[in-house]
This record gives structure tokens, sequence and C-alpha cells, in this order.
């Protein structure tokens, strides 16, 4: 008998969805940062054994969209719930579970497994997290409630045992060696992100996008060109920075990570361009790689 399936990882911002799926997949797919917003596509991480594959999909926490790439998070988010196997609808201590009644709404009608995973309870204390299970029980009560703490690997192996079990019956879906569906250039602009987001404050991390122009590879090194894109010339002077420190820095940590990644010696080249109102223009959008799907 062979399992497999889709199992998709929703939630709110920041409550540690990409941090549980980089956990329970073994490798760092997923950017992770404390900033919320972070993950702004639905990105598949599978585990492949022999008589199973589970097909896990990180995707962008749920929000009110203000602009056109905020309405494709939410459809990225949103096309979780059409396909799932089993759900696992993350929250965390700190979050207002009423929050986002919507959405809620529509995984309270699910009929496919929901787990419920309360995330950061190495934060929290028995007491507290008693309070939050029974809220979580009234407001799904048809999810099996897990308490755990993806950063510490705490509740991961059972999460997993969980999963194992009710994973349906079915062939594999991709190709058994196959870690992820996204191009090695989706993890360059990814990687290249995240530093970004780690390096600038205020509006800057969601104003910008990064397109990977050239990814040359051979056996030992790999050749890249990227662009940062932003909204508005300003945010250009900010991003390259006085005699261009910051973005120097942000280059240097970038090409460090992805030599991590890639296990190869990288050869960096980043430029920054203006886009005007890109986050808004379908066009640009589609041109991103921010597409329906
Ligand atoms: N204390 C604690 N922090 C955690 C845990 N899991 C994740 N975090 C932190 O929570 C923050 C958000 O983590 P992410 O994995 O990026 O959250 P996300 O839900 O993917 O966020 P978006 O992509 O923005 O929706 C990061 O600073 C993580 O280190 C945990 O178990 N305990
Ligand atoms: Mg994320």
């Amino acid at each position: 008998m062979h399992k497999a399936g889709f199992v998709n990882i929703v939630g709110n911002p920041n409550v540690g969805k990409s941090t549980l799926m980089n956990q329970l997949v073994g490798e760092r797919i997923s950017i992770a940062t404390f900033k919320a917003q972070t993950t702004r596509h639905r990105i598949m991480g599978i585990v492949n054994t022999d008589d199973m594959q589970i097909v896990f999909s990180d995707t962008p926490g749920v929000l009110k969209p203000n602009y056109k790439m905020q309405e494709m998070m939410l459809a990225f988010s949103e096309s979780a719930l059409a396909d799932a196997d089993i759900l696992l609808y993350v929250t965390d201590v700190v979050e207002n579970a009423e929050k986002n009644l919507d959405f809620l709404e529509k995984v309270r009608k699910m009929t496919i497994p929901v787990l419920l995973l309360i995330n950061k309870i190495d934060e929290s204390n028995q007491k507290e997290l008693g309070r939050i299970v029974t809220k979580w029980h009234e407001l799904l009560p048809n999810a099996e409630i897990l308490p755990i703490s993806a950063k510490n690997k705490f509740g991961t192996d059972l999460l997993m045992k969980r999963i194992r079990e009710l994973l349906p019956e079915s062939p594999a879906y991709f190709d058994k060696e196959q870690l992820t569906d996204k191009p090695a250039k989706f993890f360059v602009s990814e990687i290249i992100r995240e530093k970004i987001l780690r390096y600038y404050d205020k509006e800057i991390p969601y104003s910008v996008e990064v397109v990977v122009e050239r990814f040359k590879e051979d056996e030992k090194k790999i050749h890249i060109n990227a662009v940062i894109y932003v909204e508005r010339d300003s945010q250009k002077g900010i991003v390259i920075g006085h005699q261009g420190v910051a973005l120097k820095k942000v280059s240097t940590e970038a090409r460090k990570a992805l030599e991590r990644f890639f296990d190869k010696t990288i050869f960096l080249e980043v430029f920054v361009k203006v886009d005007k109102d890109w986050r808004s223009s379908q066009r640009e959008l589609a041109n991103f790689g921010y597409r329906p799907e």
C-alpha cells in the first residue's frame, strides 16, 4: 500500500507556518522571519519515503488585502483550502483567536481532517495553554488540537505520526526525487528577500520584489545577477544606502546564505531598479510570477 496526499499549512501572518514546514520537511525551503507577511507564494515541500509521499504546502498568512499583491497572496492561501487532504491550521499562543473569522468559517465547513496547531508553546504556560485550547475547541469543534513549538521541534514528531496515519491511500503525485515545486531561481530571490526583510525597516520589505536575471551554474560555482525592484525613487536610495553600504551588506549576507543553500561558490551581483507601483499592477505581478493556480 502506498500513501500520498496534500498537507496544506494555513493561518494568520507570523504564527510560524514556514518555520513549521521547514521542520517537517527537514530543509530550509521557506523563508521565515520575525516580520509578518514574509511568505508571498504557495511553496511546496515534499517528504518522500518508499511507501509514502507527503506534499506540504506553506502559504502566505491570511490578511485583508490592501493592494493587488495581497489579493494574490490571499488567493494562494485560499487555494490551499481547495486541494488539501489534511489541513494544518496554525495559530500561536499570542494571537487573538477571533482575528480572522471569515477564513475560520471556511475552515469550519471543511470535511477533511483539520489539525489545529497551537504554536510557540515555549512562550506560554500550562494554565494559559488550557484556556487557549478551550477557546479553540469552541471555535473549531471538529479539529484535533495539538500544542507545538515549531522552533524547538516540540510536538512535531507526534504531528508527523498523526499525518502519516491520516494520509490517504494514493500513488505519488511527484517524482520521488523531488523536494519542492519551485525552481532554483525562486529560492535565490527568496533568500535575497529574506535578507531585505531582516535588514530594512518600515515599508521597504513590503515594497520590494527580487528578480533573478541570470543564473549560470557549473560544477563548483554559480553566477547570479539579481534585481531588487522598489516602488519609488526614494526607496531606491534607502535600499542602496549611503555610499552603497546597505546594499553591500545585504548582498554579502545573501551570498553567504546562498553558498550554504547550494553548497557552491556564489558570485552575486545585485542591482536596484524602480518599477513604479508594481504591487498594484496586474501585469507586473504576473511578470514577477504571481499567478493564480
Ligand atoms: N517562540 C517561538 N517562536 C517561533 C516558533 N515558531 C516560529 N517562531 C517565530 O515566529 C516568527 C514567524 O515565523 P514564520 O515561520 O516566518 O511565520 P509565518 O506564519 O510563516 O509568517 P508569514 O509568512 O508572514 O505568514 C519568527 O520569528 C519565528 O522564529 C516557536 O515555536 N516558538
Ligand atoms: Mg511564512
